[in-house]
């Protein structure tokens, strides 16, 4: 008997791991705590939300944690959200004298039958898990307010400056898992009690340990009517590579905001293999990436269109 023989000519991936990426150039310092705990073997999980506490503590940082631009009654309120590679998710928002809101969301994940948890609810679990309250206001987070109080303040902040600290952070680890973090102050002088898109999973993250993830940084509100990050996983998982996924998310955010040329908003993606990808609407945002073979580097995205001069 004959048996058929069946060539393939698929080409065969190999995968590269592990993997960190992060966005803006603060992604450089998370990077390197990610990848100290991914090259020693450490999870996706450890190294995702260790790598964008670095930024947290960070009071030289002013759109996450500590030293952030207040809100415009002068309160500093984060968000945050993490995700494992069994598709567990946490969240916390407009949380607020809480110097690790991502740790607060990994609690949230693995402690609570919840996803998220906002508010004075938020603080008040924190409490009751030993974290301690901390003010996060420093001499910039004041002087910002007072300052912006006198400019007759429109509420959108320009594109690309005072707004632009998100730290979004995928990690892929020896094993193969991925993992995914995002924390922010969100965007200064917001209303009290705003939410963007950062502790919104499918918005601001999502990380699918078949796919891949992706993170999201600029105008919240943009991404969120999009569902920025699930859509980029979903291109994805229909053959897209990571850039190309970002490219036809951003395509996605234009169309459903007119103000499009007024907003920043930028991914960053990494695949099951290993590769990474971005774009983002304007020029002006820059990730970090580190691989074996890629030292802790910033690169530039492909974008759609190059940011007016400020
Ligand atoms: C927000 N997306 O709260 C965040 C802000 C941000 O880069 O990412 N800035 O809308």
């Amino acid at each position: 008997m004959l048996t058929a023989c069946t060539e393939t000519t698929t080409p065969t991936v190999v995968p590269i791991r592990p993997v960190v990426i992060s966005t803006w150039q603060h992604g450089m310092m998370a990077n390197a705590k990610a990848w100290e705990i991914l090259s020693a073997g450490g999870t996706a999980l450890d190294a995702a939300e260790q790598g964008v506490m670095v930024t947290e503590a960070d009071p030289e940082v002013h759109t996450v944690g500590i030293g952030s631009y207040p809100d415009r009654d002068g309160i500093i309120t984060l968000d945050a959200c993490i995700m494992n590679s069994a598709g567990d998710c946490g969240s916390v928002a407009a949380v607020q004298d809480i110097l690790h809101p991502i740790s607060l969301a990994r609690m949230v994940m693995e402690k609570t039958p919840h996803v998220m948890i906002v508010g004075q609810g938020a603080k008040d679990f924190a409490l009751s898990q030993g974290m301690k309250e901390t003010d996060l206001m420093t001499d910039f987070s004041r002087k910002a307010l007072e300052n912006w109080k006198t400019r007759n303040p429109d509420y959108r902040p320009p594109i690309n400056v005072e707004n632009h600290d998100t730290i979004g952070l995928l990690t892929l680890d020896k094993n193969g898992d991925l993992a995914g973090a995002c924390t922010t102050s969100g965007a200064s002088f917001k209303y009290h009690g705003r939410v963007g898109d950062s502790p919104l999973i499918g918005a601001g993250l999502y990380v699918d340990n078949e796919i891949g993830g992706a993170t999201a940084t600029g105008w919240g509100e943009a991404v969120i009517r999009a569902c920025g990050c699930f859509l980029v996983v979903e291109f994805m998982r229909q053959g897209y590579s990571p850039t190309d996924a970002c490219r036809l998310a951003v395509e996605r955010v234009i169309s459903k905001n007119p103000d499009w040329k007024e907003i920043q908003v930028g991914f960053i993606a990494l695949n099951k293999a290993g590769q990474t990808g971005s774009y983002c609407i304007q020029s002006g945002f820059d990730y970090a990436l580190q691989t074996e073979a890629v030292a802790n580097e910033m690169l530039v995205p492909e974008f759609k269109i190059e940011a007016p001069k400020q």
